[in-house]
């Protein structure tokens, strides 16, 4: 056997042996993959950080061509998220406003988002923060649902149902409570 022939059947059989000895790393490193990634994975999407409770909007007067819309965003996540969309099948567009006082006079104003801080809440309630809804399909009564779908800069999309409530209830969760 020349020197030659060793080298090149060595260098025939190292390949083989190398390569084999790297699949069986690539399987183990797959398999330490799937186990860390995939139940925290899909734990990520079916439990949001994100909660929307006490979401309401009073019904709109007769004829009325807007509605108001009012909620808690309760964010259980260490990193704050801010609400940046919403929209409903039942609606052309749904805009963020926010109320407050210039002088004695009320102004409203459409807002791009609205912060959640970390660990905490905001509310959408009257006087401040709230949801305006333009070009509603059907018009909104008592005790319907309204499919409402909310997008936020982290925690991403969150289907809400509000409930219309008569006009006027709802301020700090009065008679209304509990049915
Ligand atoms: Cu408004």
């Amino acid at each position: 056997m020349s020197l030659a022939s060793v080298i090149s059947s060595a260098h025939l059989r190292h390949p083989s042996s190398f390569t084999a000895r790297w699949r069986t790393i690539t399987l183990v490193l797959c398999a330490l993959a799937l186990t860390a990634c995939t139940p925290s994975a899909s734990r990520g999407a079916a439990q949001s950080p994100i909660e929307v409770t006490e979401a309401y909007i009073p019904q709109p007067p007769n004829g009325a061509a807007v509605a108001g819309g009012y909620l808690t965003i309760v964010n259980s996540a260490g990193e704050a998220d801010s609400l940046i969309g919403a929209a409903s099948p039942r609606a052309g567009r749904v805009e963020l406003h926010e109320m407050r006082m210039d002088g004695a006079m009320m102004m409203m104003r459409r807002v791009d988002a609205i912060a959640v801080p970390a660990r905490g809440e905001t509310r959408l309630a009257p006087g401040g923060y709230h949801l305006m809804i333009f070009d509603m399909q059907t018009s909104f009564v008592v005790g319907d649902r309204v499919p409402v779908t909310f997008t936020f800069a982290r925690a991403g999309a969150v289907q809400v149902e509000m409930e219309v409530r008569p006009l006027g209830a709802g301020h700090g969760g009065g008679p209304e409570r509990g049915n």
